[in-house]
């Protein structure tokens, strides 16, 4: 119960997931902090550019991974921001659990062959939530 979650989900890497994201993370924030809801808005305007406004959400995102409890990773659609969380907080020594669609994607061999990410394959949504119930039920 009110954990610190870091939910990570691809933005520059597609949107297809974001409806799951936003579902997700509403299921998180019922009993739970969210600190990036943001993940699954559907108004992220992903044509902003300039490496100024980059720099701000590196600095605010990889603080966010230094005061989480938990990163809960999306990784269906592959992002090289989310593969580039995950190895930050494995470095911080953060709980990772990563979850994916097995009938959609293979996952990269860099997070199944790391022994640190607890990872979760699912074949439904409905999954995830049974996952997550008992990963937020540990210390
Ligand atoms: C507005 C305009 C352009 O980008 C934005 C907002 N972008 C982001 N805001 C916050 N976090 C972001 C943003 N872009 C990437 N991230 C972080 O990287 C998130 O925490 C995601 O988990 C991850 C997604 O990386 P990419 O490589 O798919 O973008």
């Amino acid at each position: 119960m009110d954990k610190k979650i870091y939910f990570a989900g691809s933005i520059r890497g597609g949107r297809v997931d974001a409806d799951l994201y936003k579902r997700l993370i509403a299921y998180l924030q019922r009993t739970n902090i969210v600190l990036t809801e943001h993940v699954g808005s559907s108004k992220l305007n992903l044509m902003e550019q300039g490496r100024s406004k980059d720099a701000l959400i590196y600095d605010r995102d990889t603080a966010w991974l230094r005061e989480c409890d938990i990163v809960v990773a999306e990784c269906t659609c592959p992002s090289l921001g989310v593969g580039y969380e995950l190895a930050y907080a494995e470095k911080l020594g953060k709980p990772c659990h990563i979850f994916y669609d097995k009938s959609k994607t293979q996952l990269s061999a860099m997070l199944t062959g790391d022994p640190y990410f607890q990872i979760h394959p699912y074949e439904s949504e409905e999954e995830i939530y049974d996952i997550l119930i008992e990963i937020l039920k540990t210390k």
